[in-house]
């Protein structure tokens, strides 16, 4: 899979939203990721569906869903899902997992398991088969501007190497929070085909237009 980036909508200036999907347009930004929160999976409030739906009106951009809900399944059918879209649904949002992951690929898109910095890898063993992707979390799930959390470099670096065993071309490894250019130029290395930007690098100033352009080139493969 050509290497993606998706620019994470809640890190834009509200007040600008308008110019910056223009401008996102414009430069072939591949996804609108969108962060779905509750307030209790994660402390803190995401994205509306209301709101999500009228964007639709306004962009032609597939959305790159992050879901961070307990028990998701009810909020899921609000958000209108599209067959180019992807999602991911955290592995412990979901007493039953694997039915989630079924009632979302009932939308025709791509579904997959986002995974924190201490969920235990060993869980892809088993949802391997139902998904089309993993979005491993660099962050703790929640809020724009962090860190990365130590340890989530080599994290990425076993996903990499489980992805290329199971010997399929299609899957997509997804990161997600505190993605400099640095960190995007590394986890290219290590298998990481689609590239959340925020804070730290879409947003990282107003100067969208470069900051797009510096991001899409530090995802380059050069081989
Ligand atoms: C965090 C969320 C992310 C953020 C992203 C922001 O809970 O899942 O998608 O939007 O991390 O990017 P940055 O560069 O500010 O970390
Ligand atoms: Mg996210």
């Amino acid at each position: 899979m050509k290497n993606k980036i998706s620019a994470s909508l809640m890190c834009a200036d509200p007040f600008n939203l308008k110019d910056t999907i223009i401008l996102l347009e414009k430069y072939n930004v591949n996804y609108l990721h969108i962060d779905i929160m509750d307030g209790k999976f994660v402390p803190n409030l995401g994205i509306g569906s209301d709101f999500i739906k009228s964007l639709r009106k306004h962009t032609s951009i597939p959305f790159d869903y992050h879901i961070m809900v307990k028990e998701p399944d009810d909020i899921i059918k609000l958000l209108d899902i599209r067959g180019n879209d992807l999602v991911s649904v955290h592995y412990e949002c979901s007493f039953q997992i694997q039915r989630t992951l079924d009632n979302i690929k009932k939308n025709n898109c791509k579904v997959m398991i986002a995974i924190n910095p201490a969920t235990p890898l060993c869980t892809l063993e088993e949802v391997i088969y139902y998904i089309d992707g993993i979005n491993l979390l660099m962050v703790n799930p929640g809020f724009a501007g962090q860190n990365m959390v130590e340890n989530c470099m080599k994290k990425a670096d076993k996903v990499g190497r489980i992805i290329r065993k199971l010997e399929r071309k299609d899957v997509i490894f997804e990161v997600d929070g505190n993605i400099t250019f640095e960190h995007a130029q590394i986890l290219k290395e290590y298998g990481a085909n689609l590239f959340v930007g925020g804070t730290s690098s879409i947003f990282s100033s107003n100067n969208i237009e470069d900051n797009i352009r510096q991001f899409k080139d530090s995802i380059i493969h050069n081989d």
